[in-house]
């Protein structure tokens, strides 16, 4: 059916655009889908949500006819809605494994961000925009934060200036959105960005009406701290999944994850994690309630989710095979907009670092290579282990701020599998390296020895790690009060912080942590 209330959604089958599809109903629109390029030239109102890499999205619309027609929609002025790389896509050419032509709308090229000065690379997380044209698309977004997540951007210039409506800064100032007549496109993620980047599709599906106003804030120009809720996830004994939460990783089951999530994203959670916490034991294709759990909570929550356990190769009772990518493809088909592998990592950087060799052939380096670093985040589970002199282990040590229980003033990280059951012969520095060579996008760093103890995060820990690497770390573990919060990110380089004890039990709002982190002058979204 076609209509007032009808959007066509350009799907290329390169990724995962059902966030997209599920706030544009949210919105109470339909989707028609783009079978053919008559289809788009058709159109009356086109979302393209750019996905995967540059090179083989052009390919996919070249080979399909799909670029000429969207050549010609564009330049008829027609209604049109880019999203992320379907903003890239419409400047001259990308640099990514390329040079690449694009669409060639737009002058300009599209470069990485430049990480030679310790700039974090992919750009996750929630960014202010500064406005630079009036346009109703973005009434109202001055200043607000929204979420990004991509390691290309295009930088100003005089040949594309009079394009740009938004530019946001991150190590450069870079161009955020552009409008000109009809054609809209915005670098970030309007689906994952909460209320703000709703109003935003709001007011793109409704051409003439101005939608919500979302109130502008102060100015703002980092990359705020991310404040994450994490659910860790099993099955009880009568299938169902239930969240659970303990002390080092010793579980008790809390309540039904779908609700916590929703609750999460009323509260203002800049993200929402789902950990299966029994994925190293059953198989989460077998594991149909996590895949529901994940439509469910992905149509109510519109912020990233993430979902990890289990994710590896697995052979079933029928002797049926799947690769860890098939896991992937069906948590992000199912509205995952990152993975995050534990167990499987560490095997993949063990033998990395024993042969200097990377396969492409592990989970982590096929899933990153397929949908991108920034969808894959790489969980690790480390324990402390104090000794007495650096020179006692063949790993990264650090100098403790609390002496051991016989006075040792040295630990290293010792990293485990299997929900901290079995410890493997590498540290949480060594894989935290190892694991960003082969692909990860980000690192959620856990500590088993501070995980629900809620005396604060592992400060020794998370220093290390983050600035040990170029990609965003997440701390997690031991969160109990909101100036856990601050003392983490005034002390070392972490992008984010997660917790779950303190939010299942209703300890500490997120609201709360929010303010707190305002007052302590830390930048987040609120
Ligand atoms: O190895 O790829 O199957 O992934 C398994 C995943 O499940 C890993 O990410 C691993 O961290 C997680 N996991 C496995 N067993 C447990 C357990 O608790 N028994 N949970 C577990 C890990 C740590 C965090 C927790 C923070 C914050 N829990 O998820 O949420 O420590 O807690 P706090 O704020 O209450 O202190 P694979």
């Amino acid at each position: 059916s076609s209509g007032a209330n009808t959007v066509t959604l350009l799907d290329y089958g390169a990724g995962n655009v059902r966030s997209v599809r599920n706030a544009i109903r949210y919105l109470g629109f339909d989707i028609r889908d783009v079978q053919s390029p008559e289809d788009i030239v058709a159109a009356e109102r086109l979302v393209f949500p750019g996905v995967g890499a540059f090179g083989s999205a052009m390919d996919v619309l070249n080979r399909t006819g799909m670029a000429n027609a969207l050549r010609e929609y564009i330049q008829r002025d027609r209604p049109f809605l880019g999203i992320c790389l379907g903003l890239q896509l419409l400047f001259d050419s990308s640099e990514e494994n390329g040079p690449v032509s694009g669409l060639g709308v737009i002058p300009g090229v599209v470069r990485r961000f430049d990480s030679s000065n310790g700039l974090i690379v992919p750009h996750i997380g929630w960014n202010a925009l500064q406005i630079t044209k009036d346009t109703p698309l973005l009434q109202g977004a001055d200043g607000q934060h929204v979420y990004f997540v991509h390691s290309y951007r295009v930088l100003p210039s005089d040949a594309n200036r009079n394009w740009i409506s938004s530019i946001c800064n991150y190590g450069d100032s870079f161009i955020s959105s552009i409008s000109m007549g009809n054609i809209q496109a915005v670098q970030f993620h309007p689906e994952k960005s909460g209320a703000t980047g709703l109003s935003i599709l709001k007011e793109f599906l409704r051409p003439n009406s101005l939608g919500t106003k979302v109130p502008a804030r102060r100015k703002a120009s980092k990359l705020a701290k991310r404040v994450i809720a994490c659910l860790d996830v099993r099955s009880n004994d009568k299938g169902d999944l239930v969240v659970t939460k303990g002390d080092q990783y010793d579980v008790r089951n809390l309540g039904k994850p779908v609700d916590l999530a929703s609750q999460y994203y009323i509260d203002g959670a800049d993200e929402v994690s789902f950990l299966n916490i029994t994925g190293f034991r059953d198989f989460p294709l077998g594991d149909l309630p996590m895949l529901e759990v994940l439509r469910c909570a992905s149509e109510k929550v519109f912020v990233p989710l993430t979902v990890g356990g289990g994710i590896r190769d697995f052979t079933d009772a029928n002797g049926r095979y799947y690769s860890s990518l098939e896991v992937a493809s069906e948590y992000f088909r199912s509205g995952a907009d990152k993975i995050s592998i534990g167990s499987d990592a560490v095997y993949a950087a063990e033998a990395f670092l024993q042969t200097g060799v990377k396969t492409g052939k592990s989970s982590l380096e096929q899933i990153s290579r397929v949908y991108g670093n920034q969808a894959v985040v790489v969980s690790i589970d480390p324990r402390r282990v104090y000794v007495k002199s650096q020179e006692d282990v063949p790993f990264k040590t650090v100098k403790v701020s609390t002496k051991g229980p016989s006075g040792e003033e040295y630990a290293w990280y010792q990293c485990t599998v299997n929900g901290g059951r079995d410890s493997r012969a590498i540290g949480a520095y060594e894989l935290a390296k190892a694991v960003e060579e082969l692909g990860a996008g980000e690192i959620l760093l856990n500590c088993i020895d501070c995980d629900g103890q809620g005396c604060g995060f592992d400060i020794d820990l998370v220093k290390m790690v983050s600035d040990a690497v170029t990609i965003p770390v997440i701390a997690s573990s031991g969160a109990g009060a909101v100036q856990h919060f601050s003392e983490i990110f005034e002390k070392t380089n972490a992008s984010a912080a997660l917790a779950a004890g303190i939010f299942h039990r209703k300890e500490v709002p997120i609201l709360a942590v929010k303010e707190h982190l305002v007052n302590a002058g830390v930048e987040v979204r609120v």
